[in-house]
This record gives structure tokens, sequence and C-alpha cells, in this order.
């Protein structure tokens, strides 16, 4: 039966993840250690605004300096710092050390596939540290607007624990079906807010959610995260990128995270888009979780470790909440292709299929 097969995967993938997270916390273990390189202190700090291979620029008492790690860390910058980091510096004529890292409140963090390996491990890539609150950027056009581009990026930031809004830009672009997609993130209580910054919309409201916080912009390439940045910080002068003034580098195509400040105590972290998220460290059965629109319908499934993905839709109460519409059918859709990913299926549309009802089955292929 498809059934046990899924979840025989489930138990095989299970056993290999546990090997490999201990195997990445023994290694996290040891750079965290390192001989009280790790401090409570925030007496006087700055704050890492942008990383590169090894050293790191840093925001410390108005200005912007290049500091290197203490050398008996012996690791190279961007396996230990990120940006939206607090660090202590020493300062030697004009060479700035970074000594000593503030104790973090998160780390924004996920796993990429490493394809230079025989199996598939993921390797966690750090992306910000300190994060308040996550903005998922979305666009109305280019790309289109899809719970495909939201959906797994939810997954990442729930499961890091970062309360996270969605900001839909370019919305002077937006048709009635986007305010469709819309409505079921509303309906799950996450606030949206609608912003052009060709038409100066929306960028109070957008400022009056980041406004004491240390925020993150995520969300694909070409949605606006940079214009968005842009239009916060108002000034012309830094539109370009402080950093990149100060250190000639010419265009600023966004390829780092970068931080930049727009109001005491108030930040935002620019990400470049990043082309994929592997969910593949989260288990089959809990990726449900992440779909509390399942909630009322789950427990009432045949099998109480209903994977609502190859269990006849006689027995599964999910696939006929979707079959009657009242689950979304693009987040069914969602969930089975995070689904496939993680059991490592090459293919759900038969399943999707057999849950649609006829006249959406034509608009979904
Ligand atoms: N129509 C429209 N286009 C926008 C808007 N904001 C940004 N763009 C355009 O979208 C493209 C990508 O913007 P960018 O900020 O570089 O996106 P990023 O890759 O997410 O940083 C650029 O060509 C912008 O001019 C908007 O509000 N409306
Ligand atoms: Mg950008
Ligand atoms: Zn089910």
């Amino acid at each position: 039966m498809p059934h046990y097969n899924a979840y025989d995967s489930f138990k095989i993938k299970k056993s290999m993840e546990k090997k490999q997270r201990a195997k990445a916390k023994a290694f996290g273990k040891k750079k965290e250690e390192i001989d009280g390189f790790v401090v409570e202190s925030q007496d006087k700090y700055g704050v890492v605004i942008e990383v590169r291979y090894d050293e790191a620029y840093i925001l410390y008492d108005g200005e912007i300096i290049l500091a290197k790690l203490r050398k008996d860390i012996n690791l190279v910058c961007n396996q230990v710092v990120f940006p939206g980091d607090k660090v202590i510096l020493d300062k030697n004529s004009d060479d700035y050390t970074i000594i000593h890292l503030v104790k973090r409140t998160s780390l924004l963090s996920r796993t990429k596939k490493d394809s230079t390996r025989l199996n598939d491990v993921g390797i966690s890539k750090n992306i910000a540290s300190n994060v308040d609150l996550a903005v998922i950027v979305v666009a109305a056009k280019e790309p289109p607007l899809h719970p495909k581009f939201i959906d797994r990026y939810l997954m990442i930031l729930q499961n890091s624990n970062i309360p996270t809004i969605i900001c839909l830009n370019k919305c002077d672009l937006k048709s009635f079906e986007d305010e469709e997609v819309l409505d079921i993130y509303r309906n799950l209580g996450i606030t949206v807010v609608e912003t052009s910054t060709y038409r100066n919309i929306g960028i109070e409201e957008l400022k009056s959610f980041l406004k004491g916080k240390q925020a993150i912009f995520v969300g694909n390439s070409g949605v606006g995260k940079s214009s968005l940045t842009n239009a916060i910080m108002e000034d012309d002068e830094i539109k370009t990128s402080h950093v990149s003034d100060k250190s000639k580098r010419g265009r600023h195509t966004t390829t780092t995270s970068k931080y930049y400040v727009w109001d005491e105590d108030s930040s935002i972290i620019d990400t470049p888009g990043i082309r994929s998220l592997d969910v593949s460290t989260f288990s089959p059965i809990e990726i449900q979780d992440y779909f509390p629109e399942f909630n009322d319908w789950k427990d009432k499934c045949r099998y109480n470790d209903c994977l609502h993905f190859n269990e006849p839709s006689d027995s599964c109460l999910v696939k006929q909440g979707v079959a009657s519409g009242l689950i979304s059918h693009d987040r069914y859709e969602s969930y089975l292709r995070i689904m496939s990913d993680v059991l490592n299926v090459k293919d759900y549309s038969g399943v999707l299929n057999e849950v649609l009802p006829n006249d959406v089955k034509k608009k979904s292929r």
C-alpha cells in the first residue's frame, strides 16, 4: 500500500536526519564555545552589517569600519558572524578585531542541499542574527504572486520562531486573483501589508510594523526588497547602499545580506533572492503543522499518522476538505509540493488531480 511506502521512507529519512543533526550539533558547538568568545555583556558593541569571507563591515560609533576576526578562533569570518550580530571590538592603531560576540536572541538559517555529497545531507546556512521580525516580500507581478513563494518561507520562519508578516509589493499591478491569494494568509491571521514603491503606497504602514525592530526582508529576487529598503531609507545618499559607497565596490546587486539602520533602534536586513529553500530536514509528519487550516480536518482522518498524501480520499478528511473547496487548492498543492520533496517523490499531480473537482483540474494543469 502506498501509505506504508511513504511511512517507510519517512522512517529511513528520520534516522538519517538524527545522525546529521548530531553531526551538525557537534560542529556548531565547537564554534560557539571557543574560549569565552560569546559574552552576555552589551556595553559597547558594533553591529555587523555585511560579512565577507574573512572580514566584516561593522557599524560602530556611527561609522562603518572593517574588522577581522580574533586570530585564535581559526575560522573564517563568514562562518562565525552574520548581519545583525552584535560584536565587541578591539582597536590596534587603525585595525579593528572582533574579540567577542554578544549572545544572540535568534539565528535565522536555512538548510541548503549539498549536491557535492552522495547522500542528501542538508548543510545549514546562516542568514542573519537577532531578527525580531521577518517580512516575506512578494510581488503582484514579475514574479507573479503564488502561495508556493510564501509557504516555504513561512515554514522556515515559524520553525525559527521569528514573527512574520507578508508584504505584497507592486500593488500597483494587483489583480483580483491576487486578492484571493492574500486572503488565504489573512484568514490564517497573518498580517499582510500592500505596498508600491512606484506610487509610494503603504510605505508608512510598513514602517509602522518595522519600527523599533531589527527586521529582515526575505523573498524571491525581483519582488522589490531593495526598492522597499531604499524607500524606507529615504536618504538619496544611502540609496546605493552605504557599504558599497565606502568600499568603492561599484554596482550594487544584492549578493549578500546587508543591514541598514533607518531610525533609532530600527533596522532592515536586505537579503538576496534565495533560489531554493530546502525543507528536507523537516519530517513528513510535521509538515502539516505548518498548514493550520488542516487542523479541523486532520484529526478525523482514518489513520492517525495520515500524511494526506497517498491515503485514499475516503479515509482522508483533509482531502475531502480540499475537494469541497474549504481548504485552499493552492495551499494543498503547496503542501503536496513540499511533501514530495521531503518524501523524495517525483510527481504529485496524480494525488492532486484525484482530489480537485473536475472544473478546477483543467485550470491547474
Ligand atoms: N510595478 C512596480 N515595480 C516595482 C515596484 N517596486 C520595485 N519594482 C521594480 O521591480 C524590480 C526589482 O526590484 P528590486 O528592488 O531590485 O527587487 P529585489 O530583487 O527583491 O531586491 C525593479 O525593476 C523595480 O524597479 C513597485 O512598487 N511597482
Ligand atoms: Mg535586492
Ligand atoms: Zn488525511
